[in-house]
């Protein structure tokens, strides 16, 4: 794969979400600018670009990711705690998600580096030593090396439920392996903070079936974007900036699991779809 894609805010009042070719080459260079909307502007055209090169410039894109790490925060909704309290109840239960729901410092965990991020289109992975596998689709903010929040993306953050359940211990096996995260399909570049009320879909397709669809706002997450970014600067710099996923609100039912084939499809308004295979 070739592209980055861009989407500036600028583009939300001409119609639809219109992609852009990043205008450098040196993604990490590009992206960690606090200022990157009012360069951005500059450079990336306002008026409407054709069918054809929205085309093309899908057709290739890379995960928008160069250096960064990918940090992961969990447990910031409330379908999540209750998912997981379920879900560990065979290994004792504990309340270690009711406690950190309502405790001021949130769960943060490293998840990926590039390495293990999967582009648009590519296959995001299920762990063969896990029985019971799901996507998390999670609104994922990019931010600068100074903390600055200055752009958006869709990710994914695969989990096994099964690992997990057994043993909170276990978290960093069940959320990273190879192909267990996929980011994309741009970073999307506002003037002004995501809107409020900005929707997060998940669709998930089974033989050109839908066997699951859900929706939640992202108003409905019980912390700050500005306060999960607070505590993952405390002790740690991020020369290249940062991509911190900010918690699923939708997990499926304890009866569903992903299966090899199945199409994930995530989209949140205003970023666009980021949709993977399951290898
Ligand atoms: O506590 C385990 C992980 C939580 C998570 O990934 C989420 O809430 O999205
Ligand atoms: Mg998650």
């Amino acid at each position: 794969k070739t592209r980055h894609g861009i989407v500036v805010e600028h583009d939300r009042t001409n119609g639809p979400v219109q992609f852009h070719r990043a205008p450098s080459d040196d993604w990490d260079y590009l992206v960690n600018q606090d200022n990157l909307y009012q360069f951005l502007a500059q450079e990336v055209p306002s008026s409407a670009a054709s069918d054809e090169y929205q085309n093309w410039i899908k057709s290739d894109l890379m995960a928008p990711i160069g250096q960064q790490e990918v940090w992961a925060s969990g447990v910031t909704y409330l379908r999540s705690r209750d998912a997981r309290m379920e879900e560990s109840k065979k290994a004792g239960g504990g309340d270690f998600y009711d406690r950190v729901y309502d405790a001021d410092r949130p769960e943060l965990f490293f998840k990926s580096t590039a390495t293990r991020v999967v582009a648009p289109g590519d296959e995001v992975r299920i762990r063969q030593d896990s029985t019971w596998n799901v996507p998390e689709p999670e609104l994922t903010l990019f931010i600068t090396s100074s903390g600055k929040i200055v752009g958006y993306t869709c990710g994914n953050d695969m989990s096994s439920r099964s690992i997990e359940g057994e043993n909170p211990l276990y978290l960093p096996q069940a959320k990273t392996y190879d192909g267990s995260a996929a980011l994309g399909p741009c970073l999307y570049v506002p003037e002004k903070p995501i809107a409020a009320d900005a929707q997060i879909r998940l669709e998930i397709k089974r033989n050109n079936e839908t066997v699951f669809d859900n929706s939640i706002g992202i108003d409905q997450m019980k912390r700050k974007h500005d306060e999960l970014v607070s505590f993952l600067y405390r002790e740690c710099s991020f020369p290249n900036g940062c991509y911190l996923m900010t918690g699923t609100g939708i997990v499926p039912p304890d009866n569903f699991t992903l299966e090899k084939g199945d199409i994930v499809r995530i989209t949140i308004d205003g970023i666009g779809t980021l949709e993977n295979p399951v290898g």
